[in-house]
């Protein structure tokens, strides 16, 4: 068993929807805490947010305030050989989570589980919002100021896995994605060759000739009539048999599995707790079994 500690990033300054920020505090209040070995939380600079909507960069400087933070956390936590499982916030803490841990294990690959590419640029981005990069971020697709805290190697492009994916940007961020050389599988490819051979394949790109994997969990890649508690639903997503069973294939792979995160559970915009309980049952099996 994995000994872990759980990093909430209380940060939504990443997107123009206020809420990802709250996320932790609530899937740490339901967790069983006996399973872990610490909880340490890195809040984002309260902002007006309105101040930035017309900004193609919004909030960038409070995000990088946020990012080298996270980063330092996400660090300590793995040189004192605690496995770092993140919650957040929005997708673009895993910058710096995702970075935390390619600079401790020098070589690693990523499968990204997610319905959106977000794999845009300062100049494809059409929205601004910073949760739209992280993964051309730390597969250094285009050199980013994103990343000015971090001092290391970054994420080979052929050991990166979007899988899930459904609501990628045409042409400009599907193109990014094409030229960087990621591998995409899409919410049509897991129903159409099942999730045991997409997910095995995922992993199998993802750790070829590499020292681990990171996984970054986005909870819109399940379908938002099931689990409508993220900041930017797309609709069509996979069911939950689906989405546990990605959990299932992480627990096989757990030797290769370095670090985790889990992103974009919103409660203001939940219903009923269904995603909450989602997550919960996400986290649950992990810290059982890692
Ligand atoms: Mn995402």
């Amino acid at each position: 068993m994995k000994s872990i500690n759980i990093i909430g990033a209380c940060s939504d300054l990443g997107v123009h929807i206020d809420g990802a920020k709250l996320g932790p505090e609530v899937l740490e209040s339901i967790i069983d805490k006996a399973k872990i070995n610490e909880i340490i939380n890195i809040y984002a600079k309260d902002i007006n947010k309105e101040l930035e909507k017309n900004n193609k960069q919004k909030n960038l400087k409070s995000v990088n305030e946020f990012n080298s933070k996270l980063y330092s956390a996400v660090l300590d936590t793995i040189n004192s050989d605690f496995f770092p499982l993140t919650i957040g916030g929005d997708h673009s803490i895993a910058i710096a989570s995702d970075l935390a841990s390619i600079k401790k294990y020098k070589n690693l690959g990523i499968i990204w589980f997610d319905s959106h590419g977000d794999y845009h640029t300062f100049e494809t981005t059409t929205s601004g919002n910073i949760h739209g990069l992280p993964f051309a971020t730390i597969t250094n697709y285009k050199k980013s100021i994103l990343s000015n805290f971090h001092s290391g190697n970054y994420f080979n492009p052929k050991n990166a896995v979007l899988v899930g994916g459904r609501d990628i940007d045409e042409p400009f961020e599907l193109e990014n994605l094409k030229n960087a050389g990621v591998t995409v599988f899409s919410t049509e490819d897991i129903h159409k060759f099942g999730t045991d051979y997409i997910y095995s394949k995922a992993f199998d790109i993802a750790s070829a000739g590499t020292n681990g994997v990171h996984v970054s969990y986005d909870l819109d890649v399940i379908d938002p009539k099931l689990a409508p508690g993220v900041s930017i639903p797309a609709k069509n997503g996979i069911s939950l048999e689906e989405a546990y069973d990605f959990v299932t294939h992480i627990i096989k792979n757990k030797e290769k599995v370095k670090s985790f995160d889990l992103v974009e559970f919103n409660p203001l915009l939940d219903i009923n707790d269904v995603t909450q309980k989602i997550a919960q049952q996400i986290l649950s099996y992990l810290l059982n079994n890692l």
